[in-house]
C-alpha cells in the first residue's frame, strides 16, 4: 500500500468515527449508535459513488466506474461486522462503501479513481482496483472470480499465524458462473477454512438478467450444499436490518466453528452496470422494479419509523459538506508522473536468507544424487529452515508426487506443511497467492507444467502484477515438471516459458544439473517474489551427481560456461544444454570446430553480459532450446543480443528450435519435434562451414 498517510486527510466526521457493528447492535431493543452508523456509512457510501460518477462526466475520472449504489447495505454491513484487526476481505467492484468502511477516510480512495500520484496503486491501476493489502484488503483484478481463492489463502495464513480470522470472498451472480468460484468454494470446504462466501446476487451481470445465466429456479445459495458447507440467503432488497442480523449471525457461526458458509444476498443494481450504461436492455417495468428494490431508502425508512428523523437529517447533511471537503482536497493532490515508473514489475530482490551451510543436517555434501534427489534435499532444507514454507500439489503428500520429488517430506514435515491439492490448479494457484500474501512461502508443484494453463489467470495477472499495482510481496515458489522426449504427448511435454514470460511480473530459473536445481531452489525460494522453476523431466533421473553445499548458490541467477569454444557461441538452456555440449564435443573431435555453450539457468531477469562478451570473441551466435520456433525464447535472445553485438556477428543468427506443432506423440515424430542431437550438429555444422 503507497497511500499518502491519513494525517493529511481532512478529520473524520463523529458520524463516521464507528467502524464496527456487533450482534448486540441489531437487537430490536439496542442503542441506536450501531444502526445510525450503519446507516452513515450507506448513505456516504451512496454518496461518494454519485460523487465519483459526477467527476467521471466531467472528465476528472478516466477509464470507467461501476458504481456500488444499491449495494452498500451489503458491503457496508459485511466491513462493519468484520473484526478489521484480522479479518480479510476482497470487495468487489460493487464494494466502494465496504472499502470506505475498512479504510475509515476516502481521500485514499479517491485518489485512486482520479489516478492522483498518492492512489494506491500510485496510479498504474484504475477505479476499485484496490485495497489495502498490508491490512488484508486484497485489491481485486478484472477477472471476475479469480480473487476468492486468494480470500481463502490469505485466511489460511491468518489462521496458520493463531487468528481466529474470518475471510470475506465476495462476488457477484455473473461471477457465479467462473471455474474459480467452484474451486475456491470445494478448497475452503475441503480445506474447512472460515471463509464467508457472499454473493451479490443483484439479478444482471452486466446487460445479461440471470434467467439467462443458470437455469431457471436456480437459488445461488442452495449450491452450499454440493460443497458440504452451510448456505442461506439474505434479503437487503426487503429487509436490510433482518439481512444484516442473518449475516452478522452467519459469520459468527464461520468465526467459531472455523468452515466456511455460502450466503446469496439480494441486492439491487440501481444505475445499471456502469457510468457508460444506458440501460436500454430494460423494461420501463423492470427499472422501476430495481429503484423500488434499493435498500437504502428501505434502511432510513425503517430508522424514520424508530424515531430518527432527526438524527439521520444531520447525518445526511454533514455527510455532504465533508465529502466535498475531501473531493477538493483530492483534486489538488499531483498527478503521477511518468518518472515513477519503475523499470521491472517485480519487488527488490531480498537479502540472502542465513542457510546453514549444508545440504541436509549435518551433511555439507552428498553422496551422488540424481536431480530428482537434489530438488527432494533443497525442499528438506526449506522447510526445515524456513519456518513459513510449505509444499502444496497434486500427490505430492502420501505419493511423493509424479515424480517422486517429494518423496518422504510429509512424514518429516507434516501435513499441515506439505499437503495435496486437489485438481483445481486456478485456485491452488490463488490460494498459494494469498497465503504468500499473508508472509508463507507457498512452492507449489504443477503435476505437468502443461496444467499452467488452467492457471494463467492467477500467475501472469494476479501473482505476476501485485507488487506493481498494490507495493505487496508474492513470494511464491512454481515448480513445473516440463519438457518432451518421453513420448507423453501434446499435454505432458511442453515448454511453456515463452508463453509465462511475456506477461511481465515472474521470474524464471531453468536448471539443467543437480547442482543447479538445488540452488535454484533456494534462490528462488528467498527472493520475494512468484519465481518459474522449470524442472526438465527427462533430467530427473539421467545419472547419479556429485552435489555440496554452495555457497555461491546465487549464481543460478547468472548463466554458467558449460564448454569454452572460439568460433561460435551456443545459447541454450534445460535439457538443451546437455544436447549442447554434445554437439560441441562432436564438433570439435571430428570437424575440429570449436563452439561455446552457455547454459542460462535463469530465463528471467535475463543476464546476457557474460554472453555479449562470448560473442565479442566468437562472432556467432546460435540458440537452441526445446520450446517452439515461432515465438519461441530464442527469438527474444537473438533480438536482445543483436541489438548490442550486430556489428560484432560475421553471420546471421542461427535458431534451434522445435516445430511449430502440438508435441506429437510417437518417439519417431516426437524425435522430428524436438531438437535432436544428429539434426543439432548437422545444422551448426552447415552453418559454421
Ligand atoms: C472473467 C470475466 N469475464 C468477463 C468480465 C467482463 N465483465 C465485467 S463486469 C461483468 C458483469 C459481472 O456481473 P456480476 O458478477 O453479476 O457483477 P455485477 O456487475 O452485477 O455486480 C462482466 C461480464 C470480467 N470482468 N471477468
Ligand atoms: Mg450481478
Amino acid at each position: 500500500m503507497l497511500a499518502v498517510s491519513m494525517s493529511s486527510h481532512p478529520s473524520v466526521p463523529a458520524c463516521l468515527s464507528r467502524r464496527d457493528l456487533r450482534t448486540h447492535d441489531l437487537a430490536p431493543d439496542a442503542a441506536p449508535a450501531g444502526q445510525l452508523a450503519y446507516y452513515a456509512w450507506s448513505a456516504f457510501g451512496r454518496l461518494t459513488d454519485n460523487r465519483i460518477l459526477d467527476l467521471f462526466r466531467q472528465g476528472l475520472i478516466k477509464g470507467t466506474v461501476t458504481g456500488g449504489q444499491g449495494n452498500e447495505a451489503l458491503c457496508v454491513a459485511l466491513a462493519l461486522l468484520a473484526d478489521k484487526a484480522i479479518d480479510v476481505v476482497s470487495f468487489s467492484h460493487r464494494g466502494l462503501g465496504g472499502h470506505l468502511v475498512w479504510s475509515g477516510h476516502p481521500c485514499d480512495h479517491l485518489n485512486q479513481y482520479l489516478a492522483n500520484a498518492a492512489s494506491p496503486t500510485q496510479a498504474r491501476e484504475g477505479n476499485i482496483h484496490h485495497g489495502d493489502p498490508a491490512h488484508r484488503s486484497l485489491p481485486m483484478i478484472s477477472h471476475l472470480g479469480s480473487m476468492l481463492s486468494q480470500v481463502v489463502g490469505r485466511t489460511d495464513a491468518q489462521r496458520r499465524d493463531g487468528q481466529a480470522a474470518v475471510g470475506f470472498a465476495i462476488y457477484g451472480d455473473g461471477a457465479s458462473s467462473t471455474g474459480d468460484v467452484h474451486e475456491s468454494l470445494n478448497l475452503a470446504a475441503l480445506l474447512g477454512l472460515p471463509v464467508v462466501f457472499v454473493v451479490e446476487n443483484n439479478r444482471y451481470a452486466y446487460s445479461t438478467p440471470v434467467r439467462e445465466q443458470f437455469a431457471s429456479g436456480v437459488e445461488l445459495w442452495r449450491r452450499a450444499a454440493g460443497y458440504g458447507i452451510e448456505g442461506l440467503v439474505v434479503d437487503f432488497t426487503t429487509d436490510p436490518l433482518a439481512a444484516v442480523r442473518g449475516l452478522a449471525a452467519a459469520i459468527d457461526r464461520a468465526r467459531a466453528e472455523s468452515r466456511p458458509v455460502l450466503v446469496e444476498a439480494h441486492v439491487a443494481r440501481i444505475r445499471g452496470h456502469a457510468a457508460y450504461d444506458t440501460c436500454d436492455y430494460l423494461t420501463s417495468e423492470e427499472n422501476a422494479a430495481i429503484q423500488a428494490s434499493d435498500p437504502l431508502p428501505r434502511l432510513r425508512a425503517s430508522l424514520v419509523a424508530a424515531g430518527h428523523s432527526a438524527a439521520l437529517d444531520a447525518i445526511d447533511a454533514e455527510l455532504s459538506a465533508w465529502l466535498e471537503t475531501c473531493v477538493q482536497a483530492c483534486l489538488r493532490v499531483p498527478r503521477p508522473s511518468p518518472a515513477d515508473l519503475p523499470v521491472e514489475a517485480c519487488a527488490p530482490a531480498l537479502p540472502a536468507r542465513p542457510w546453514l551451510p549444508e545440504l541436509a543436517p549435518g551433511r555439507p555434501a552428498a553422496e551422488a544424487v540424481t536431480t530428482a534427489q537434489a530438488i527432494n534435499l533443497a525442499l528438506g532444507k526449506l522447510l526445515a529452515e524456513h519456518p513459513g514454507a510449505l509444499l502444496l500439489g497434486q500427490d505430492i503428500a502420501t505419493y511423493g508426487g509424479a515424480f517422486k520429488v517429494t518423496e518422504g517430506l510429509l512424514a518429516r514435515h507434516g501435513r499441515a506443511r506439505v499437503f495435496n491439492t486437489p485438481l483445481a490448479e486456478s485456485a491452488s494457484t490463488g490460494y498459494a497467492v494469498g497465503l504468500a500474501l499473508g508472509g508463507h512461502l507457498p512452492v507449489i508443484e504443477f503435476q505437468f507444467a502443461d496444467f499452467v494453463t488452467e492457471a494463467f489467470t492467477q500467475l501472469v495477472l494476479n501473482a505476476a502484477t501485485y507488487h506493481f499495482r498494490s507495493g505487496a510481496r508474492v513470494p511464491l515458489v512454481v515448480r513445473m515438471p516440463c519438457g518432451g522426449g518421453l513420448t507423453f504427448g501434446s499435454f505432458h511435454s511442453q515448454e511453456l516459458e515463452s508463453a509465462l514470460l511475456a506477461f511481465p511480473g515472474l521470474k524464471a530459473l531453468y536448471p539443467s544439473t543437480a547442482q543447479d536445481a538445488f540452488d535454484a531452489v533456494l534462490a528462488a525460494a528467498e527472493d520475494g517474489n512468484a519465481v518459474l522453476l522449470f524442472e526438465h523431466k527427462a533430467l530427473y533421473r539421467r545419472g547419479k551427481h556429485a552435489l555440496a553445499w554452495n555457497p555461491a548458490y546465487r549464481d543460478v541467477w547468472g548463466p554458467r560456461l558449460v564448454r569454452p569454444g572460439t568460433r561460435a557461441t551456443s545459447v541454450t538452456y534445460g535439457e538443451m544444454a546437455h544436447l549442447a555440449a554434445e554437439a560441441a564435443e562432436y564438433l570439435a573431435t571430428e570437424y575440429d570446430l570449436s563452439v561455446e555453450v552457455w547454459d542460462l539457468r535463469a530465463l528471467a531477469p535475463l543476464r546476457l553480459d557474460e554472453i555479449r562478451a562470448s560473442l565479442r570473441r566468437t562472432h556467432r551466435l546460435a540458440v537452441l532450446h526445446e520450446g517452439r520456433l515461432s515465438h519461441g525464447f530464442g527469438a527474444e535472445l537473438v533480438a536482445r543480443l543483436l541489438e548490442t553485438e550486430f556489428f560484432e556477428l560475421e553471420a546471421p543468427p542461427l535458431r534451434l528450435a522445435a516445430l511449430d506443432l502440438p508435441v506429437p506423440f510417437a518417439p519417431e515424430l516426437e524425435a522430428a519435434y524436438r531438437p535432436g542431437r544428429d539434426a543439432v550438429i548437422a545444422r551448426l555444422a552447415a552453418w559454421l562451414a
